[in-house]
């Protein structure tokens, strides 16, 4: 049966499905242009430059961003910060958990110590327990998802039915392929991708009732796995066993829906996520280490400038050829510009910062912030993570909002029906719209403050073992000589509740003084990018111990190892690892931490780290307070069934001393 990959959207009149097309498309105006900046600054625009100086250095850490945070809060440019103050106070019931609107019997609240169970007689703890998967059950969808595209690209690029990509690793399809019990011999790479793609999409169903990539963890720790029966057998089905658990009706015992919590995320990790990971760097190249620049200043005053933002590199990738695209050079100089700069925003930025280098404007915190520069002529975006109020933003300059996902479609935006059939076309369309918006910037608008800051990327688990020599074996020396005490995987967003940049920076600078490798992935990741900490000259900031073997190396203490769904690479490092010493993850001396999580995908990383067996400090409470038992499970209870728990520590220099004690713990427990 042949696999049709998707339909195309049909509601915007876009070429029928399945056609391919030879013009470049046009985009769709969803809904209508939004003009809502006059309104925005009339509400907005009332304060005084004292409490506008205040309110700068009280949001963020990222000195190039002040003068752009500053510029928008006096001329009454609603952000993120602005909306997160206008909801406080919060619902004290929501911040615990313990608000349900689930069905239309409520919506309920727990008000001790008379209303203690909804109108469906659920308690606190199911409320709690309920909420928390739909949470996982939400991340992981969006993580598995994008993996989903990726592999049907692969698919169709093995099938011919897209021209427009290649396969960039070949040596890494025939690993795969191998691992996935393909035979290889004497196939070409085509054949071998479109095996490939059929059998990760595969993965997703539940004919198997097991995933691939789960025997690449330590045996000990999959049988831990089946022992709690939290072993997933299929992507797509755990994200629905999880919905279904959620149904009114259905999940009544805080506990089981928690451990499907588990399985789930597993599905993520070791499924969706490392899928996505994996198929990028056969289609787009497996990342070698490389130097960059990051920050808000690497937009060019003198060029055109395009970031793409979101997550899914077949969007991105094709963008970039684009804007070396011959024809595209030459229209940019016929409207004025110097050339076309693309740089990179958030997960999107830091796949083509992997494999590319292309410069990164920044994280979460700064999507509204690169519009306000003035310079932007075109944001291009897929999905996950995108602020759905970047058309208003938008109105307030000359940037064009470019959607590109059915799934994402936003109003406000411009919106191109983007398919791997015709990448190309529509990415020449995308860019050539952004060029032509070049005559709408005001020179007098923008405002790119300060210097890029140098960084070194591409710590693919392959680059970082090249780097060691050909294997893993130097890093294990070093941490049994204790040179490097262990390392930490620090990941994750930003969240308008903590300074932006702060936790992740205050805790990354606390563990590398204590000779702690960090391994560093998302918004986590670009922050110590912005500042600094992504250099090899940030060894200097290290304790001894990790400052010389950086030296020697010419590495930075904290190595940047890609976007989200690339946590899957910190999953097979660990794996790795403990797989060379005969031991469980939960034996290593490792520990997780997300100090500005927000989004559902952390909730699900987080899980899958403690699935795992990996210590997990969180820099946000989530909203499990209204259930003490949920609370002692999640804290202490899992370290009797997966030998790993959670801790919530909003303070970075604490969660650096939880961190640190149970590194040096484990490191005793081996024996080292
Ligand atoms: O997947 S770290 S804010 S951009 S969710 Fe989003 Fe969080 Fe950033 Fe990428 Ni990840």
């Amino acid at each position: 049966m042949e696999y049709i990959p998707h339909e195309r959207i049909t509601n915007y009149q876009l070429p029928m499905e399945g056609c391919v097309m030879t013009e470049e498309p046009k985009p769709q105006l969803i809904r209508e242009k939004l003009d809502v900046c006059e309104l925005d600054k009339a509400r907005m625009a009332i304060l005084n430059p004292a409490l506008i100086e205040q309110k700068k250095n009280e949001r963020t850490i990222d000195e190039n961003a002040k003068p752009v945070l500053e510029l928008m809060l006096r001329e009454g440019i609603e952000t993120v910060w602005d909306r997160f103050e206008m909801q406080q106070p919060s619902c004290k019931y929501c911040l615990a958990g313990t608000s349900c609107s689930r069905c239309t019997m409520g919506p309920c609240r727990i008000i001790p110590p008379n209303r203690i169970r909804g109108v469906c007689g659920a308690d606190a703890d199911l409320i709690v327990s309920r909420n928390l998967l739909d949470l996982i059950a939400t991340g992981s969808a969006a993580h598995s998802d994008h993996g989903r595209d990726i592999a049907e690209t692969l698919y169709l690029v093995g099938t011919g039915k897209t021209k427009d990509y290649t396969i960039s690793d070949p040596v890494k399809l025939k690993r795969i392929s191998e691992e996935f019990g393909i035979k290889t011999d004497g196939k070409k790479p085509e054949q071998l991708a479109a095996e490939l793609g059929g059998a990760m999409l595969d993965e997703y169903g539940m004919r198997k009732n097991t995933l691939q990539f789960l025997n690449r963890a330590p045996k000990a720790t999959r049988e831990i796995w089946t022992k709690l029966g939290i072993t997933p057998r299929g992507i797509d089905r755990e994200v629905v066993d999880s919905m279904h658990r959620v149904q009114m009706g259905v999940g009544a015992d805080y506990v089981n829906i928690l451990l499907q919590g588990l399985r789930t995320s597993l599905s993520d990790g070791w499924g969706g996520s490392m899928i996505g990971t994996e198929v990028s760097d056969i289609l787009f190249g497996t990342p070698t280490i490389k130097s960059s620049t990051m920050n808000l200043a690497v937009m060019k005053s003198d060029h055109v400038n395009i970031s793409v933002h979101g997550h899914n590199p077949v969007l991105s990738e094709v963008i970039v050829k684009a804007v070396a695209d011959p024809e595209m050079k030459a229209l940019a100089q016929k409207y004025g510009a110097k050339g076309i700069n693309l740089v990179g925003m958030c997960c999107t930025g830091s796949e083509l910062l992997m494999r590319k280098g292309v410069p990164m404007t920044g994280n979460h915190l700064n999507q509204e912030l690169i519009i306000a520069t003035g310079a932007l002529e075109a944001m291009v975006v897929d999905y996950q993570c995108i602020f759905p109020s970047l058309p208003r933003t938008a109105s307030c300059f000359h940037t064009l909002i470019i959607s590109t996902s059915s799934k994402a479609t936003i109003p406000g935006s411009y919106f191109f029906d983007f398919h791997a059939e015709d990448a190309y076309l529509t990415a020449k369309a995308i860019v050539r719209m952004a060029v032509e918006n070049f005559k709408n910037r005001n020179p007098q608008r923008v405002l790119i403050p300060g210097e890029p800051v140098p960084v070194m990327s591409g710590f693919s688990n392959e680059a970082i073992k090249n780097a060691l020599g050909g294997s893993f074996k130097p890093l294990i020396d070093l941490i049994a000589a204790g040179k490097i005490r262990g390392a930490v995987g620090i990941v994750g967003c930003n969240n308008p509740h903590i300074k932006h940049d702060s936790g992740h920076i205050a805790l990354t600078k606390e563990l590398i003084k204590k000779n702690i490798l960090c391994v560093e992935t998302g918004c986590a990741a670009i922050a110590s990018g912005k500042a600094g900490l992504l250099r090899p000259e940030a060894a200097s900031l290290a304790g001894n111990d990790l400052r010389a073997v950086c030296e020697s190396l010419k590495i930075p203490p904290v190595l940047h190892m890609g976007s989200c769904v690339d946590n899957s690479r910190i999953l097979v490092l660990a794996a790795e690892l403990a797989n060379a010493l005969n031991v469980p993850i939960h034996k290593l001396p490792i520990a997780g931490a997300a100090p500005e999580w927000y989004s559902q995908k952390a909730v699900s990383i987080g899980a899958y780290f403690v699935a795992s067996g990996v210590y997990t400090v969180l820099g946000v409470m989530p909203h499990i307070s209204g259930s003490p038992p949920v609370v002692s499970l999640l804290t202490e209870g899992l370290k009797g069934a997966v030998n790993a728990s959670f801790s919530v520590e909003p303070d970075p220099v604490k969660a650096s001393v939880l961190i640190s004690d149970h590194i040096e713990r484990k490191r005793t427990e081996l024996g080292i």
